[in-house]
């Protein structure tokens, strides 16, 4: 049960009885009993907000606040004394860091969460992460306050701060482009239905965030809770017309050679299960997309060829495309000598300014929904036992193969000795961490090696962060608050700075959230210098092995956790890797987050 407020965390779905208040928030609260005989009842538009959270099932508001919200946090504090179901809230140093802790929750559970943020200032510096939401699409209602009076109603004492800037009239202007939808809640009698509104539009296909600027003054406005409370239902899940499935189905079942990429299909643990099952059914290898963002099909499994392994499409007469975003590069070459069948619920990425999938056919709605439908008529169909026997032993032996190189390659990976090889690590790694672990990948360089050696074995054990660097630990802490399952952040030197690194710790403190997070440092933005060389390559810089934009002398990022009391170790010598890495599992184990800085060899 989560406790109001808090430092709590939701191990289920977790609409909360709210019991006792964050410190951060509630400071130093009176008696409920003296104050209980003072306390005007407010019901105003704080209270219309915080209703239709409740009625959404919102489990967590993740704020990082500024002055418009005191009527959220009154309704807050008499759900609490009376002893309300409702959500929790979410105290938190940065704006990035509460958008993303709403995005990796989102992506473990599903439901959407509310973000309170500040004006238009507080919302530009969570844009980070709200164009993150966008692309990942993942579902939020983002809110922030202006006043719309400004000190000019007699009868209104709205304080000063809100005159001379801070209210830039507009805010949701700022958010146009990297929301599904924004605009300014347009009085306080729209207020609670705009809000259920936006939650609903929010978890519609194609799902993101949605962002409503509300007046300051409209929260602060009495408020009478409608007569309509009525449930409000899931988003509706479509599937894929039936004629579709069996135009696919009899590709399928005629196909000699058909292979499935899976781009971002895994990030519903339903479309996982679903794909092991059509795949075992007709024996189609699974190689992961390129831009693959999710665990996608178990990396261990005897049909899965690895990551980007586009070399068994050349021969392939038929493709699915699985959840494709970004699959083929260049955009233009196509793979295959026969159809491709593009399966999704959302194929055309509107936050893309181009994309070529080479579709020949859709297989629209839900993906999950999809692969089962195209199982059972497959399954209903007279097959022919033989070949696929002899595709299963063809794809098994690709897959061994694709294993005992992988497994050759780390061996091989001594290094330079100036600092631990990346494979060595990405070894270790499999090795030492336990089988569920969760994977938050926030590395640059090293992601196509990491996203081929670490084992994936069940849904929702990889999460690579879209948009910008500097979401890595955010996404990661939320991802930990709606699971028990072990999470670890892997991050590149560069991108462990873009985050906004103390607020994310104290977040890690204060909501009870332990994360590993290895540090994959190699000194610098390496993928700045490849980039340079790879357009200079007889350039002046490399002439001179002047790099600008890459070289990085960073801090020690071992001790950054020290703050908090959290373990951090810097590790340069691979003999030391693995002791290192159990030690900081022990950490986390025993509820801290522990900090490993890697000093890479490359
Ligand atoms: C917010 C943001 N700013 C700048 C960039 C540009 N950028 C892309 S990769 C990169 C370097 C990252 O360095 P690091 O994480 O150490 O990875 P490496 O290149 O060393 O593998 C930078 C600065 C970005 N992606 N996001
Ligand atoms: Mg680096």
């Amino acid at each position: 049960m989560v406790m109001a407020g808090i430092a709590g965390k939701s191990r289920q779905p977790s609409f909360c009885l709210v019991a006792k208040p964050a410190k951060s928030v509630f400071a130093a609260p009176r008696s409920a009993k003296r104050e209980g005989s003072r306390m005007k009842n407010y019901r105003d538009g704080g209270e219309a907000v915080l209703e239709a959270f409740r009625r959404l099932k919102i489990d967590y508001i993740m704020s990082s606040p500024g002055s418009e919200w005191s009527p959220v946090w009154e309704a807050l504090v008499r759900q609490k004394l009376g002893k309300a179901r409702g959500p929790a809230y979410i105290d938190c140093w940065h704006e990035t860091l509460a958008v993303n802790m709403a995005t990796g929750y989102t992506l473990m559970t599903g439901r959407p969460q509310a973000v309170l943020l500040h004006a238009g200032v507080g919302l530009l510096q969570g844009g980070l992460g709200i164009h993150g939401a966008l692309q990942a699409e993942v579902p939020m209602i983002v809110m922030s306050g202006e006043s719309q009076t400004l000190g000019e109603n007699p009868s209104l004492d709205i304080e000063p701060q809100w005159y001379g800037g801070l209210s830039v009239g507009g805010a949701e202007r700022f958010v146009e482009n990297i929301t599904k939808w924004s605009r300014q809640v347009t009085s306080p009698y729209t207020l609670h239905e705009m809000v259920i509104r936006a939650g609903e539009m929010a978890r519609q296909t194609p799902m993101g965030p949605i962002y409503l600027n509300v007046a300051l003054e409209h929260m602060l406005h009495e408020w009478t809770p409608p007569p309509d409370d009525r449930e409000i239902p899931p988003a509706p899940r479509l599937e894929p017309d039936s004629g579709d499935v069996a135009k696919v189905a009899d590709l399928l079942l005629a196909a000699k050679n058909p292979v499935v990429v899976a781009e971002q299909s895994g990030r519903d643990p339903r479309a996982f299960t679903a794909l092991v099952e059509l795949s075992d059914l007709l024996a189609l290898p699974v190689t992961s997309g390129r831009g693959a963002y999710y665990a996608n099909f178990p990396t261990e499994h005897p049909l899965y060829l690895g990551s980007a392994s586009y070399q068994h499409l050349d021969d392939a007469d038929l493709i699915l495309l699985v959840g494709g975003r970004s699959p083929w590069y260049p955009p233009r070459r196509r793979p295959g000598t026969g159809k491709i069948v593009a399966i999704s619920d959302n194929p055309f990425k509107t936050d893309m300014i181009y994309q070529n999938l080479h579709a020949d056919l859709y297989l629209g709605g839900d993906i999950a929904a999809s692969l089962r439908l195209l199982a059972q008529a497959a399954g209903a169909a007279k097959l022919d036992a033989e070949p696929v026997k002899r595709r299963r032993e063809k794809w098994s032996r690709a897959h061994d193969a694709w294993a005992a190189g992988l497994n050759a390659e780390r061996a091989n990976a001594q290094g330079d000795g100036k600092g631990v090889e990346p494979l060595a690590l990405l070894g270790a790694l499999g090795e030492i961490l336990p089988p569920d672990t969760i994977y938050v990948d926030e590395t640059i360089t090293h992601g196509q090696l990491l996203r081929q050696h670490l084992p994936f074995r069940s849904p929702q054990s990889f999460f690579r962060t879209y948009g910008g660097l500097g979401q890595g630990i955010g996404t990661a802490l939320g991802i930990k608050l709606a699971t028990d399952r072990p999470v670890a952040l892997l991050v590149g030197d560069g991108g462990f700075l873009y985050n906004p690194v103390i607020q994310s710790l104290g977040a890690s403190r204060q909501h009870a959230l332990p994360i590993l997070i290895v540090v994959f440092n190699n000194r610098g933005y390496m993928a700045m210098q490849k980039g340079h060389v790879h357009h200079y390559p007889d350039g002046a810089a490399v002439a001179a092995d002047m790099h600008l934009g890459s070289r990085l002398d960073g801090p020690d990022y071992a001790a950054m956790g020290s703050h908090f009391g959290f373990h951090g170790e810097r590790v340069e010598d691979s003999g030391k890797l693995k002791a290192a890495l159990r030690t900081a599992m022990t950490k986390v184990r025993e509820g801290t987050t522990a900090i490993l800085n890697v000093v890479l060899s490359r």
